[in-house]
């Protein structure tokens, strides 16, 4: 996508029924996909309201319209089942602002798509770890989020990515982003490479248990990172699940293993050094234990034993994706330096051969909490 310039911004802004003065509408958030603004309002007297402003990226949603629709089914769906609870719908999902012709999109001058959040306020999303605690209730609301959503009615949803996690099929791109080498990078990262091809079997476990019908297909978020989930500054809880792009048909255990591969690792998803990263034993405990509650014993015994192979199955597919996405000229994911692909790959099959290494105690721990449960 072309970087949004201010005039673009200012022309979705217009669009939108916003009331007061516009104080400010900076860029924020450290999403790989979206472009976020922060817009901050000032009404009379009655102090600032806050505003999510975000262009979707088309290249990777290619049908934001029902993208669009997807996100007011699934949030009014939750809003209901908040309300039924007694919590706040304000805070606890995603809030559409409608644009002012009453879409839940903006369409631009230039074609691209813009839509606005309320903005849910006394809450952070965190890029890592600070507080253990915060992983367990951020787990604890994957797994709500999850088991509130057991009942949507999964026909409805459309594919917003195709094959998102089809692993099997992430190892076809991958392998001829190698052949086609269209930025002359391949030769340089023969390593990286050989790692993919020696691990073709992780690629295709899940999705083989899926077509035997060994593992259910659920309504999933598919991006479950500590990021996309807002942590309430009082009670500590995971408040609200954002970044709802990708829900859609898929395995649970692939939500585990996200937030696994980017909440448990000990260093940053982007991390040069590749000593500093390691996948807590201690991290992995506590947020399984959160998502096996949080699912409130929906998952069967056979998706609880194969919590470690989603772990290891995202964190290997991640990592793919980052090498797919450098060979082919860093056109997916936003980077901000040379080689940051590359060094988000590396830390992806850092994490990979260090879950090799402790895979006993993975499955030590899983076993340990399926027994508890
Ligand atoms: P991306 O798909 O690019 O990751 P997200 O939807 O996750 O975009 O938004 C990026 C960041 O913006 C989030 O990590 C979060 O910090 C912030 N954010 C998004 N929606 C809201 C919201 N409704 N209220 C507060 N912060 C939000
Ligand atoms: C992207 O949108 P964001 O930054 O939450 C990506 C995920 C990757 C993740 C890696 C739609 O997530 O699949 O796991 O980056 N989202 C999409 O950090 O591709
Ligand atoms: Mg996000």
């Amino acid at each position: 996508m072309e970087p949004v310039t201010n005039e673009q911004k200012l022309e979705a802004i217009g669009h939108f029924p916003f009331e007061g003065k516009l104080m400010s509408a900076e860029a924020y958030g450290s999403g790989h996909i979206n472009d976020t603004f922060l817009l901050v309002y000032q009404i009379g007297v009655m102090g600032q309201i806050r505003v999510i402003l975000q262009r979707m990226n088309k290249d990777v949603f290619t049908d934001p319209v029902s993208l669009m629709e997807n996100i007011t089914g699934v949030t009014s769906y939750l809003r209901e089942r908040i309300e039924e609870n007694g919590g706040d719908p304000d805070r606890e999902t995603l809030n559409v602002i409608p644009a002012a012709d009453g879409k839940p999109y903006y369409k631009d001058s230039k074609g691209d798509y813009w839509r606005a959040y309320k903005f849910i306020t006394d809450a952070t999303s965190y890029d890592q770890v600070e507080n253990p605690e915060d992983f367990y209730q951020s787990a604890v609301a994957f797994g709500n989020f999850q088991r509130l959503l057991a009942d949507y009615p999964a026909g409805t949803l459309h594919e917003t990515i195709k094959g998102f996690h089809d692993t099997r099929a992430r190892f076809e791109v991958f392998k001829k982003a190698v052949e086609e080498d269209v930025m002359g990078r391949a030769a340089s990262v023969q390593k990286e490479i050989q790692f993919v091809l020696d691990h073709k079997d992780v690629a295709d476990y899940l999705c083989e248990l899926l077509e035997k019908g060994e593992i259910p297909l659920r309504v999933t978020h598919n991006d479950t990172k500590l990021n996309n989930i807002m942590i309430d500054h009082k009670t500590g809880k995971g408040i609200c699940v954002i970044d709802l792009d990708t829900v859609m048909p898929g395995l649970a255990v692939h939500d585990f293993g996200d937030s696994i591969r980017f909440g448990a690792s000990t260093a940053a998803e982007d991390e040069k050094d590749l000593s500093k990263v390691s996948c807590s034993m201690e991290l992995f405990e506590l947020y399984a234990k959160g998502y096996i509650e949080g699912c409130g014993g929906k998952l069967t015994d056979k998706e609880i034993e194969l919590l470690p192979m989603g772990a290891k199955t995202m964190t290997f597919e991640c990592g793919m994706r980052f090498l797919t996405d450098y060979l082919q000229g860093d056109t997916y994911f936003k980077v901000h330096r040379e080689g940051h692909n590359l060094d988000r790959c590396r830390t992806q099959f850092k994490l990979v051969e260090d879950m090799e290494q402790k895979w006993y105690t993975m499955n030590e721990i899983v076993k340990k909490l399926s027994s508890q449960a």
